[in-house]
């Protein structure tokens, strides 16, 4: 991908892209995180070039701290021994401490640690907080497993996590897979093994242990402010918009709850299997009953809304994508959004994109989104609100505190006011129009690369 075709060229910037991927060959979503980033810092690059290069900058920020990959073997209710890999990639703590989910989900691998990882470095200094960035995971699948199996894999994956994690040194919260229940499982081995009350170690805590008030709600809700900016500052509101939403886990729900909030009109959510669409606007508290208790599929729906229609997907569109919609929101997975299916949406006439998943647009669908006068909110800037709130459950768990539904979501509110700003000023800094991609990247790398330059070489 190259945002600057008519742009000067830098020898730098091509021999760093040459040597990421000779080095990291078979890490396919790796390299696509790396160039997204890296091509949009041309300008910047080039400015700096000499700087960078002495520095080994470009190098240094595209080869993680550390990898640490385990054994976890567990046992299921059948008494069978099964046995998963987990990771944890530390990849850059000049900030702070390392800070990222954790994902269970069996197309985890190293290639995908290692994006997720990548990602949340620029989108943790993005948040203004003092967190580096760090993710996990295992190749371990949730799905149809007792509450006891994921207890016995959630005790086994953090005997042998707990070496590496800390509240000041590394600590991880949820992604795919990994939500208020894992997360408690986690927490209870880990206090067990320490002998102590460490609440800051793991984030999107259960509110009678440590858990700030929003966290839940923070990456949906979250997207929806930084939509909303983005909006405004091209004149466009949200209200009466119509709105449909790839996934239907804890960013998608609370994205369709804030949707919903400020006025606009879900008509779809998906799943893994398919969609469902319901003209009349989706009934929320019948998709949280159907995801966050009873953990079914979204086809349930149609049970209680019969008027509803259920699309399953086929071929390389999801179904959700072929339904028209002012702004879409994909809040499931990465890569959901390839060049065909912008082209689609682009057809169809969608006038923003809210980027709730991380990495969920190809490369290619990113370019073609934004040579259309797409509005795109980037991941790394847009869904930023669930990790700037894990940082604000961290500080009430440093001060003993807890503060109010209200004092949180405020807050959360201001920060990605702010991220949107910056996104802003670094696109309109560099000529880069709405190209919020960039503009977030810029921003992000601006305070990642003095943060390293001060610390020297490490
Ligand atoms: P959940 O596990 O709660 O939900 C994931 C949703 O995506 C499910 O509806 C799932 O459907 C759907 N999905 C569709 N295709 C896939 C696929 N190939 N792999 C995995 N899931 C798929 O996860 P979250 O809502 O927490 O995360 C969603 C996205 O948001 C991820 O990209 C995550 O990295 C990102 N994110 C999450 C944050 C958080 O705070 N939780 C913060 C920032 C980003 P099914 O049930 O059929 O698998
Ligand atoms: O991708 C992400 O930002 C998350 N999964 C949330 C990380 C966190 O530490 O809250």
């Amino acid at each position: 991908m190259n945002y600057c075709l008519e742009r000067k060229k830098s020898a730098y910037l091509e021999e760093v892209i040459r040597k990421i991927e000779d080095k990291n060959k078979n890490e396919v979503e790796f390299i696509q995180a790396v160039k997204e980033v890296l091509y949009s810092l041309e300008p910047l690059i080039i400015k700096n070039e000499e700087e960078y290069r002495s520095n080994a900058l470009l190098e240094r920020l595209t080869e993680p701290e550390r990898i640490v990959s385990f054994r976890v073997p567990w046992v299921d209710s059948k008494g069978k021994i099964n046995v998963n890999r987990g990771y944890r990639v530390q990849f850059n703590g000049s900030i702070g401490p390392y800070k990222g989910g954790l994902r269970f989900h069996p197309s985890v691998n190293q290639s995908i640690m290692k994006f997720l990882a990548f990602e949340q470095v620029f989108k943790n200094s993005l948040t203004g907080l003092p967190i580096g960035g760090g993710k996990g995971g295992s190749d371990f699948n949730p799905k149809d497993k007792t509450d006891f199996e994921i207890m016995s894999f959630c005790q086994s994956f953090m005997t042998e996590l707990y070496k590496y994690i800390g509240q000041d040194t590394d600590v991880p919260a949820g992604d795919i897979g990994v939500g208020g229940r894992e997360i408690g499982y986690l927490f209870g081995q880990y206090r067990r093994i320490r002998n102590a009350y460490e609440a800051g170690v793991l984030t999107g805590k259960g509110l009678e242990y440590g858990g700030s008030l929003a966290r839940k709600e923070a990456t949906g809700y979250g997207l929806l402010y930084f939509m909303r900016e983005m909006l405004s500052a091209n004149g466009h509101d949200i209200n009466g918009k119509t709105v449909t939403i790839s996934g239907s886990g804890n960013v998608a729900i609370y994205a369709c709850e804030k949707s919903q909030q400020m006025g606009a009109k879900v008509i779809a959510m998906s799943d893994s299997s398919g969609c469902i669409y319901d003209e009349n606007g989706i009934n929320l508290e019948i998709i949280k009953d159907i995801k966050e208790v009873k953990r079914a599929r979204i086809k349930e729906y149609l049970k209680s809304v019969p008027s509803a229609v259920y699309k399953e997907n086929d071929g390389d569109i999801p179904a959700v994508y072929t339904i028209k919609a002012d702004i879409v929101l994909p809040c499931a997975t990465q890569n959901d959004i390839n060049l065909k299916t912008a082209q689609l949406l682009v057809n169809s006439g969608v006038i923003a994109i809210g980027e709730g998943a991380n990495m969920p647009c190809s490369n290619e669908a990113i370019e073609y989104f934004i040579e259309n006068n797409v509005l795109l909110a980037p991941a790394k800037a847009a869904n930023a609100g669930g990790v700037a709130t894990s940082a604000l459950e961290m500080s009430q768990n440093s001060i003993r505190t807890f503060w109010s539904f209200e004092e949180v979501d405020k807050k959360l509110e201001n920060i990605m006011v702010n991220i949107f700003n910056q996104c802003k000023q670094a696109a309109d800094e560099f000529e880069y129009g709405i190209n919020y991609p960039a503009g977030a990247n810029i921003a992000a790398f601006k305070k990642i690369a003095s943060a390293m330059i001060a610390q020297g070489v490490i």
